[in-house]
């Protein structure tokens, strides 16, 4: 397999030392520069103070990188017209030596590929609103679905139909786990109308869940949502509005396809004076660190 690895994570995979994925569309696609930098830097040095190493998963010039050092970062956080890759979109950035953030579906086959079981993201893609005339279902659950991975985040993103994202979860045997939470989180708030499958209070009994899956082969994803911060939590219905106002701006503008969630995220950002920013950052590196406690325990 042609994957470029850092020394780090080299080295890990080989003595079995804990690690945690991380996407690169969140950086490439989803926040602006500079903060999409220093995000990424900050979420590594969450998970190295745990003693967890992280993989930062990308395409650079059309090789699959698993660990990115600061100077590639830096790259892939300015570069324009970087492809915004997900399963569909392989084939061309890897023959075309193109540079692409990989979404959470394609940071779960690369992570799957080279045995990493626990990732960490901002918020998954789901089913769209309006998901019945578009069709616009994220590749992030079927991949949660096909491969034995834990991926931690602050729930699907509010833009999403949540409902029926968590049908759809239900259809392809991802269990959602709400970390000291019965509700749903959505993304920039904590708290939503909606409800986890089950709640689980510790890393080390999610841990222990993930083992109980896998070792019976069912071989499936688990999603772990974790709340945002309180302090950086977003009123769900006041976002709500700003979401709906968001979505009418896209209708206006016609944007369809890949380019709907950075579209919503940005679009967000403006009308909320960019505190959802600040949000988004915030739960981020909550996950990184829940991430990492769950890596720690499980390959304890
Ligand atoms: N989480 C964030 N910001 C993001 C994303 C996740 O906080 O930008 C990205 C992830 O890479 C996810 C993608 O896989 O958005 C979903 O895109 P789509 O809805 O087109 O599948
Ligand atoms: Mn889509």
């Amino acid at each position: 397999m042609k994957i470029d690895y850092s020394k780090e994570v080299e080295e890990a995979l080989s003595q079995n030392h804990p690690i945690v994925a991380l996407e690169s569309t969140i950086i490439t696609h989803g926040m602006p520069y500079p903060e999409n930098l220093e995000m990424a830097k900050k979420v590594e040095s969450i998970i190295r103070e745990k003693n967890v190493v992280p993989a930062t998963i990308a395409v650079i010039d059309g090789r699959i990188k698993v660990g990115l050092n600061n100077e590639t970062l830096a790259y892939l956080a300015q570069k324009k017209d970087v492809i915004k890759l997900s399963r569909r979109d392989f084939g061309y950035a890897l023959s075309q030596k193109k540079t692409a953030g990989t979404t959470v579906s394609a940071t779960i086959i690369v992570a799957n590929l080279v045995g990493i079981k626990v990732f960490a993201t901002g918020g998954i893609g789901g089913v769209h609103r309006g998901a019945s005339e578009t069709m616009d279902i994220s590749r992030d659950l079927e991949e949660l679905a096909l491969h034995p991975i834990a991926v931690v985040c602050a729930g699907p993103k509010a833009i999403l139909d949540l409902p029926k994202t968590l049908e759809y979860l239900e259809t392809k045997g991802v269990e959602v786990i709400g970390y000291q939470t019965d509700d749903l989180p959505a993304f920039y708030s904590d708290k939503s109308p909606y409800k986890v499958n089950y709640r689980l209070d510790k890393p080390d009994e999610i841990a222990a869940l993930l083992e109980s899956k896998w070792s019976h082969q069912i071989n499936s994803g688990v999603l772990i949502t974790n709340p945002i911060p309180e302090a950086y939590s977003l009123n769900y219905d006041r976002i709500e509005k700003v979401i709906l106002k968001a979505l009418e701006n896209m209708k206006t503008n016609s944007v369809q396809g890949q380019e709907t969630t950075p579209y919503l995220l940005n679009k967000i950002k403006e009308l909320t004076d960019d505190k959802s920013l600040a949000s988004n950052l915030a739960l981020v590196y909550n996950n990184a660190a829940l991430a990492a406690s769950i890596a720690a325990s499980l390959y304890n």
